[in-house]
C-alpha cells in the first residue's frame, strides 16, 4: 500500500465517476503508480471532507499528501509534475492548449445534463441531448484529439463514455451508433482500446446497478434527516 511519502499518489475517488477516470487515466498514461481510494457511495469519508472542504467532491489527487481538487486541474497538475513521462497530456503549442481547454470546459457544462436528460431524470430533448457527445468526432481525422495518442480532450470526453452507454441501456435507445455516427464510434473503439483506459472504463452494465444503489442510499439518506 502506498505511503503518505513525498512520491506516493494517491486518488480520493470511486470506480464509477467519470471524473475520477479521468485521473486514473492520466496517471496510467503517464506510467505513474497510484492508490486508490474508494469513498462509499452517497457518503463522504473524513479524508475527503478535510482534502477537498470546498467541493466536498471526488476526485481529489494527493501527492505526498498534498491535495489537488478539480479534475480538469488535476490533470494539468499530473502532466506537469511528471513532465519527464511521456506522452504529455495537454497539447505543446499555447493556443492548442488554450483549445483543448475551452472544448474541455465546455463539455463539462453540456455533458452532464444531457446525461440527465438522457436518463430522464430532467425533462429536456432526448434526441438533442444523444448528439452532445457527437463533436467529439470533430478530431480532424487523426486518430485522437491531439494526434497519434490521447490527450488531455480524449480524457475529458471519454470519461463520459460509459455513463453514455449506460444510458442506452436504460433508455434502450442508441447514442453511440455505427451507422450514424461512424467517425464517433470509431474514437471511441480506439479510446476504449488503448492501454491507459481499458481497465478504467467502466462496464455499462455494473454502471446501472451502481446508478440505481447510488439513488436509493440518497433517498435513505434523505429520509433520515
Ligand atoms: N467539477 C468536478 C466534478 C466532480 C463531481 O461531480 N464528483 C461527483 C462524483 S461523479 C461527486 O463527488 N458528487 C458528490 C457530491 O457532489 O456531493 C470535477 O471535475 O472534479
Amino acid at each position: 500500500m502506498a505511503s503518505d511519502d513525498a512520491a506516493a499518489v494517491r486518488v480520493v475517488g470511486g470506480w464509477a465517476s467519470p471524473f475520477v477516470m479521468r485521473v486514473c487515466v492520466a496517471l496510467r498514461l503517464k506510467g505513474v503508480a497510484y492508490e486508490l481510494l474508494q469513498e462509499e457511495p452517497g457518503k463522504k469519508s473524513e479524508l475527503l471532507l478535510k482534502s477537498n472542504p470546498v467541493h466536498k467532491q471526488i476526485p481529489v489527487l494527493l501527492h505526498g499528501g498534498r491535495p489537488v481538487c478539480e479534475s480538469l486541474v488535476i490533470l494539468q497538475y499530473v502532466d506537469e509534475a511528471f513532465a519527464g513521462a511521456r506522452p504529455r497530456i495537454l497539447p505543446a503549442d499555447p493556443y492548442d492548449r488554450a483549445v483543448h481547454r475551452f472544448w474541455a470546459e465546455y463539455a463539462d457544462a453540456k455533458l452532464p445534463t444531457a446525461l440527465r436528460t438522457l436518463r430522464g431524470m430532467i425533462d429536456g430533448d432526448k434526441a438533442e441531448a444523444a448528439e452532445q457527445l457527437a463533436f467529439a468526432a470533430c478530431s480532424k481525422g487523426q486518430r485522437f484529439f491531439a494526434g497519434d495518442d490521447i490527450g488531455f480532450l480524449d480524457i475529458v470526453l471519454g470519461s463520459y463514455v460509459g455513463w453514455f452507454r449506460a444510458a442506452e441501456r436504460i433508455t434502450a435507445q442508441r447514442v453511440l451508433d455505427e451507422k450514424r455516427t461512424p467517425r464517433l464510434a470509431a474514437w471511441v473503439a480506439r479510446l476504449c482500446g488503448h492501454e491507459a483506459v481499458r481497465d478504467v472504463m467502466p462496464d455499462a452494465g455494473r454502471l446501472v446497478e451502481f446508478g440505481e444503489a447510488l439513488r436509493a442510499a440518497l433517498a435513505a439518506n434523505a429520509q433520515r434527516m
